[in-house]
């Protein structure tokens, strides 16, 4: 045997944590994986998804080849064939699909199944640019509130996640840590011994709200209301920066007009939670120095989410929160990140005037039900949208038509490769060179190649190599290997990249962005909001411009400008689907679904793994001992969760981590190994800002089977 050798890897999968890793490799064999224990943020330690990752790569049920179908749709019989038949069924059906309906019948759909500059969400966007096909507008997750944060900081990294370990107070507001963030809970918890309060705002007693000082639990899709009433306690009882809001805000005045109504009482009546609860939160946000916001997605998943957030985001710049090291308010620091989507993605290939359609209105595209033009051509990768997207009985409905010819590249048999023509075997993690990049920390992380892919697998990059050949694309960026990609893909020449570079990142596995020091930084201490007025713009100038998205991953480069105009003020915006929004609408269907993450899975990878799953439980639905018993529903039973979209059924588990009201199903879970899905009764409609989800502004009705 020869000796183990240890190569720099980096988690590749859709998360802030974007863990540096130590894979352990012995003759050709990937034995083991650890979290690197030099890098700061991941301190040696793998979430329970990871931590044993060489299974993934060697599981049984991994595809090794590329096959075509041979049965009905949706019934997942293929047969094997090779690599050069299966590029001349694609190219060639492309070339007829493209003579007969043009370019843009063909889209792909991906999203972050993989996180890398070379290999992710964009690693075909070139491909696809120069095919002329419609462009996949991505905004599944964080769009919203990338884009109300926008509105009020512009391209600001915020707070610097490290120096949460300095805050005396923090707030996490709709942000599951201890399951989604884990690497970031670390820290909060280092804060919490050293004596910091932390605060969960969360309608649904979560790991991490079980953790923390005191829980918040509003109804669901108020906090917007939440916010108002928290500035307005702010203004009316003169817990305000006075400077920092003269020097470095705009609109004051307008605000506190906006919050006059929303006293203590109010904000009470909307939200169910007391009015001493919300003076006090208030009162001790202010006066705590050194105070800090996390925000998750938890918070843009009902329609008024993006106000919300703006609401939210207003916060600690009026309590000048942001003079502290500690203080401020943390999103996503990707803005400090050095990538050239520009060369990464290349949009000036897009040929004028080429439709963009939505990721979360693919049901509706595919089975004909939106203005868009019809799609014949359909390819996915690092994406389960069967699963994932919204109204997902629509999408498979969509899938289903005999008309379009659907390619998946996957690691395994997923809910939407089920539907494909043409399956491709993916290369995973630690079979594939990257820069992971991460919308959690500061770090540039560098995943090595370090074992061969099982099988004829290859990684996505290579199948786009493969796909330009065959359709005669002679672009240089066709011909680069995975280490050219990355040269070019990163500006190595930025300033935060000083002393940086491809070399060190290969010996060292991570390095910090040169964006200051976290025991010291205070990015927006002195103001300096990229804003078009340089200051946090409590009223946006550019509201009036309409709506528009920032992708989480920059990923859009625009292609959303302009729409219906945007209040120029936060507020609070109710959801759709509420007993008072839509009493009719209520009468059938009265309970509120929200469907976050799943501890044990990442979005919908590992729910096909048997310990993965076992650890995890299986699908079920949270629901208080109120609504249970009016159902006539015991703990255990088996029921159906549904609405007019779809339906899906999980195992009951009475609880009071739910308020009367509300039930919740975890997401991820098969299809395949489940009798539906949490999103088979989601919508597909945007909530207000940015294109985001409303996959949480859901009702529906449960009955025992
Ligand atoms: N274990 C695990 N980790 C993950 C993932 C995973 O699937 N599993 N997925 C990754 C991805 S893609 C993402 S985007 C992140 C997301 O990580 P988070 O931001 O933590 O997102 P969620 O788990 O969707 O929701 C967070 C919390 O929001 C709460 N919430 C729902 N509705 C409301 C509301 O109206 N108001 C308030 N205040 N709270 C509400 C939910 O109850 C939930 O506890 O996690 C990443 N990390
Ligand atoms: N109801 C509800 N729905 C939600 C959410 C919610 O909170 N509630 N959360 C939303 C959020 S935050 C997100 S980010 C989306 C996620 O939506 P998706 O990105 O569609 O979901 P994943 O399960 O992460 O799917 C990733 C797929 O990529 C594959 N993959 C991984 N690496 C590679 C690779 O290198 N190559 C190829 N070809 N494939 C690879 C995985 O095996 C997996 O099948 O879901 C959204 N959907
Ligand atoms: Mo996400």
């Amino acid at each position: 045997m020869s000796k183990i050798v240890n190569y720099a890897g980096a988690c590749p999968h859709d998360c802030p944590d974007t863990c540096a890793m130590v894979y352990e490799v012995q003759d050709k064999k990937l034995l083991s994986v650890k979290g690197n224990a030099e890098h700061p943020m991941t301190q040696g330690g793998l979430c329970v998804k990871l931590k044993d990752y060489e299974k993934r790569h060697y599981h049984p049920n991994r595809l090794l080849y590329p096959m075509r179908r041979v049965g009905k749709k949706g019934t997942r019989s293929f047969e094997r064939i090779s690599w050069s038949d299966a590029l001349d069924d694609i190219s060639s059906r492309w070339v007829d699909i493209i003579r007969e309906h043009g370019a843009q019948a063909i889209a792909p759909y991906s999203y972050a199944g993989h996180q890398g500059l070379v290999h992710g969400i964009n690693g075909g966007d070139a491909f696809f640019n120069r095919l002329g096909a419609s462009v996949m507008e991505r905004t599944m997750c964080g769009s919203g509130a990338a884009t109300a944060w926008a509105m009020t900081y512009g391209p600001s990294g915020g707070m610097d996640p490290e120096s949460f370990q300095y805050s005396k107070f923090i707030i996490l507001w709709a942000c599951n840590s201890v399951s989604t963030n884990i690497h970031h809970w670390h820290i909060v918890k280092k804060a919490q011994k050293k004596g910091a309060k932390v605060v969960v705002i969360d309608p649904y007693r979560s790991r991490t709200a079980k953790e923390a000082d005191w829980h918040i639990a509003p109804k669901a899709g108020t906090d917007g209301a939440l916010a108002m009433g928290l500035i307005h306690v702010l203004i009316e009882e003169n817990l305000i920066d006075q400077d920092f809001v003269k020097s470095h805000t705009l609109g004051y005045n307008e605000l506190s007009q906006r919050a006059k109504n929303w006293t203590p009482e109010k904000t009470a009546e909307v939200t169910g939670l007391q009015p001493d609860d919300i003076r006090g939160l208030a009162r001790q946000y202010a006066s705590t120095k050194s105070a800090a916001i996390r925000i998750g997605v938890g918070l843009e998943r009902h329609h008024g989410g993006g106000q919300a957030i703006r609401a939210v985001c207003c916060l600690p710049s009026l309590t000048g929160a942001w003079r502290e090291v500690g203080g401020g308010i943390f999103l996503f620091p990707f803005w400090e990140h050095p990538y050239l989507f520009d060369k990464i993605c290349r949009p000036d290939w897009i040929p004028k005037g080429t439709q963009v359609i939505s990721n979360l209105k693919i049901g509706d595209v595919l089975t004909g039900r939106s203005s868009k033009k019809q799609l014949h051509s359909l390819m996915c990768w690092n994406a389960n949208p069967v699963s994932q997207a919204p109204d997902s009985q629509k999408v498979i409905e969509g899938l289903m038509r005999d008309d379009l010819f659907m390619i998946v590249a996957d690691h395994f048999m997923t809910d939407t490769a089920s539907y494909a023509d043409i399956v491709l075997p993916a290369a995973m993690g630690a079979e594939m060179e990257d820069i992971i990049l991460s919308w959690g920390h500061n770090y540039l992380t560098y995943n090595s190649k370090c074992i061969e892919p099982p099988g004829e697998a290859i990684s996505n990059r290579e199948i786009f190599r493969r796909l330009a050949k065959c359709m005669g694309f002679d672009d240089d960026e066709f011909q680069w290997s995975d280490s050219e990609c990355l040269e070019h893909f990163v500006d190595w020449d930025s300033p935060v990249c000083e002393g940086i570079d491809l070399a060190y990142l290969r010996e060292h596995g991570f390095a910090r962005l040169n964006v200051g020091s976290a025991e010291v930084r205070a990015p927006h201490r002195d103001g300096n909001f990229p804003t078009p007025s340089g200051k946090c713009e409590f009223k946006s100038s550019i509201a009036d411009n309409g709506n528009f998205v920032v992708g989480t991953f920059r990923q859009m480069y625009d292609a959303f400008q302009g729409g219906e105009k945007l209040d120029n003020l936060p507020d609070f915006v109710s959801p759709r689907e509420t007993l008072i929004s839509s009493p009719e609408l209520a009468d059938d269907f009265p309970l509120n679904l929200i469907s976050p993450k799943s501890h044990g899975f990442l979005n919908s990878c590992y729910a096909n793994m048997e310990q993965k799953v076992k650890s995890q439980g299986a699908q079920s639905l949270l629901i208080n001992e109120v609504d249970a018993a009016v159902r006539k529903i015991n703990e255990g039973d088996k029921v159906k969760v549904f609405n007019k979209r779809g339906s899906y059924l999980a195992l009951a588990a009475l609880t009071e981590d739910v308020p009367a009201g509300v039930v919740l199903t975890t997401l991820g879970y098969w299809d395949q190994l489940n009798k539906g899905v949490a999103n088979h009764t989601s919508s597909q409609e945007f909530s207000d800002i940015g294109h985001a989800p409303s996959y949480s502004d859901n009702l529906v009705e449960v009955k025992r089977l």
